[in-house]
């Protein structure tokens, strides 16, 4: 059967896995298209993605709500330039309230595999209670930063007091009054610290690598301003596009241009000095590379945390830990009531091995052989039907997410046209156009500031680049404009082909 947009179907057209702003967004244009023959599998039970299970103390965004919002639904009640958590969560329920997609949404759905069959242009997917649902198209919404990563150190399971990561934040445990380590210092955990450091007897800070923070321009939205956005929507719709061409405009820097972060890095330099006075705690909290290669961050909170006398940020390596406390290189054993993980994500790892098969039933991993790519970030040769969002190279370290993700979007909607209008069961990239796509990328991300000599997320084991986009957003979303039918190998479907 070739793929229908117009008609409803018993058995699901369309599988979308997971309910963050990816998923949502693939569900919104499906049904302002008329499409209902769509299923979201969610594994939690809640839409919200990643702003459903991070909900850590002093959670927020760090890019400007007016842009880190779909541009199709501005929301003119947000209360601050950079909304936090609960309020960002709240719009994403608002959106799967007004466009009515949780009856699409099968919750409780953790995908543990899914697989493409050849014979019938199907994939099925297999939730861990043992359910299975098919779909012609499979679209994964599950983003790149969703699965915890935990620190390989000795004697972790041996810790006996609480432990959790920052994405599994326990609310119910008090930190009044506790020794707390906390291991890590990235996006998350400099916007933590400073709300524990308020409760807590003692943290003890495990900073491995300091990373550069910038002021953050934030500031309340008050009513009278509010009242302007729903008066005038206009008004936001121009903010909004203010705040894009100021991000945007950070790619000089970072891909363009390396040596002009050194401007940006003064500024950070004279962050830390204005709101840190002790010198060796100066010298602790001073990168020893280049702005930009690591995600920089936003805090006017964090280095006045750290320089409260119940702070103690920690250089040294953690090389144990015991029953009841940390042990690091210098020798220092540390007894502590609890440990948080602020340690991020396997971004380089987003879809494990046993996850995604593909033609012949191979392993994505192994298509994979020198790490996660695809042709636009959405499709990987040998993988029909089957599209990201968010997928390999398409993160970003300068702009709003939620962008990236509407062009992926309209690029997977004119797929579906296609799909519709030539009578078409598959359609999978040919190997060679997503090889010359790579080359491509892969060229341009070796001359970036993300590729200047630090270790972060963004690059692999190997130092490739298999998270990052090269460079301005908006060439992106001219590429994925429209669906380019000849980078595809296209099947008919046997049923209309007439002899
Ligand atoms: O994780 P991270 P995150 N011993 O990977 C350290 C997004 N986000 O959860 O730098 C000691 O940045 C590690 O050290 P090092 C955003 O895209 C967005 O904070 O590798 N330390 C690092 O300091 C962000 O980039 C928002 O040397 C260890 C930290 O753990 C991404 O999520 C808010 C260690 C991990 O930092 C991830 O952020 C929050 C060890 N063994 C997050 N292992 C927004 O506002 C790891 N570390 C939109």
């Amino acid at each position: 059967m070739a793929y229908d947009a117009g008609k409803p179907n018993e058995n699901k057209q369309i599988l979308i896995i997971g309910s963050g702003f990816a998923g949502l967004c693939m569900a919104i244009k499906l049904r302002e298209q008329g499409i209902e023959d769509f299923q979201i599998l969610e594994r939690g039970d809640d839409v919200g993605g990643t702003w459903r299970d991070n909900h850590y103390p002093g959670c927020a965004c760090d890019v400007q709500s007016h842009l880190y919002s779909f541009s199709f639904e501005p929301n003119p009640e947000w209360t601050r330039m950079f909304a936090r958590q609960p309020e960002i969560k709240a719009y994403l329920e608002k959106c799967a309230a007004k466009y009515d997609l949780r009856r699409h949404i099968v919750f409780g759905a953790n995908v543990q595999n899914a697989r493409y069959d050849e014979a019938t242009a199907t994939w099925t997917v297999k939730t861990a209670d043992g359910r299975s649902f098919s779909g012609r198209v499979l679209v994964s919404g599950m983003g790149g930063l969703s699965n915890p990563a935990m620190p390989n150190v000795k004697g972790l399971d041996s810790f006996k007091g609480k432990a959790f990561h920052s994405a599994h934040w326990d609310h119910g445990y008090d930190l009044s009054d506790k020794r707390v380590a906390v291991i890590g210092t990235g996006a998350s955990a400099i916007q933590f610290v400073p709300q524990i450091q308020k409760a807590a007897k003692r943290v003890d800070l495990y900073q491995r690598t300091a990373p550069w923070i910038m002021p953050k321009p934030d500031r309340e939205i008050g009513s009278r301003e509010r009242r302007l956005y729903r008066a005038l929507p206009a008004l936001q719709n121009a903010y909004r596009t203010a705040i894009y061409w100021m991000l945007e405009s950070r790619v000089l820097g970072f891909a363009v241009n390396p040596k002009l972060m050194t401007m940006v890095e003064g500024v950070a330099r004279g962050h830390i000095k204005r709101q840190i006075k002790d010198p060796a705690l100066r010298a602790k909290v001073t990168p020893d590379y280049t702005i930009g290669c690591k995600r920089i961050l936003i805090s006017n909170d964090y280095y006045p945390a750290l320089a409260q006398a119940n702070v103690d940020v920690i250089t040294d390596d953690i090389v144990e830990v015991r029953a009841n406390s940390v042990v690091d290189s210098a020798g220092n054993e540390r007894v502590v009531d609890a440990i948080i993980y602020g340690t991020g994500f396997k971004a380089q790892d987003p879809m494990p091995r046993g996850t995604v098969f593909g033609n012949g039933g191979v392993d994505l991993l192994d298509a994979w052989k020198t790490g996660p790519e695809a042709y636009l970030g959405l499709s990987v040769a040998g993988f029909p039907n089957f599209f990201m969002l968010v997928g390999p190279n398409t993160g970003l370290g300068h702009n709003s997410m939620v962008f990236m993700i509407e062009s992926q979007v309209a690029y997977v909607m004119d797929a579906l046209r296609t799909m519709r209008k030539q009578k078409l069961r598959a359609v999978d990239v040919k190997p060679d156009a997503q090889v010359t796509f790579n080359e491509s990328i892969q060229g341009q991300l070796s001359k970036t500031v993300w590729t200047s000599g630090c270790k972060s997320w963004y690059v692999d084991a190997n130092g490739k680049n298999t998270t990052l986009w090269p460079g301005f957003t908006f060439i992106y979303r001219g590429k994925t404009r429209r669906f380019p039918a000849t980078a595809y190998r296209l099947e008919r479907d046997p049923a209309t082909v007439t002899a």
